[in-house]
């Protein structure tokens, strides 16, 4: 019944905050990610993010996105589905968080992972 076009302000049950500029006709879209924490040394900078998304109409689709953090050297990518029901839009999301680690021996402490859930600022 509803589309599910990601273009557009979301936040997330962290209080991060998302900005998807258009979604192009492939279904390619770029973004910047304010993330409401972190724990970093460094102060928080806006990220930018790219993405894709399937364009189904049925307001169900799926898309992941990869978020390169500018204020520290690891990187994150997002998949999930949107939910589309009585007017209301709902990413359900599961991350993948890369750390830089110092060598192959540090490997498997690397990589965090989560769920987060956005809803539509506007
Ligand atoms: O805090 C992260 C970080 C990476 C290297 C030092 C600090 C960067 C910000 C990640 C934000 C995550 C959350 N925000 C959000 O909206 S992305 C998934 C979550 N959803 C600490 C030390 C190594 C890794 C983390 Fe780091």
């Amino acid at each position: 019944p509803q589309q599910c076009n990601l273009a557009g302000s979301w936040k997330n049950d962290l209080g991060s905050k998302m900005y998807v500029s258009k979604v192009d006709d492939k279904g390619n879209f770029l973004g910047e990610y304010h993330t409401a924490v972190s724990s970093a040394q460094k102060p928080i900078e806006p990220s930018p993010l790219v993405g894709s998304q399937h364009l189904d109409e049925d307001g169900q689709c799926t898309f992941g996105f990869t978020v390169n953090w500018k204020f520290s050297d690891s990187t994150a990518v997002f998949v999930g589905q949107c939910f589309a029901e009585k007017g209301e839009e709902i990413l359900q999301t599961s991350w993948l968080l890369r750390e830089k680690v110092d060598s192959q021996s540090s490997n498997w402490k690397a990589t965090r992972t989560g769920q987060n859930t956005f809803t539509r600022m506007c």
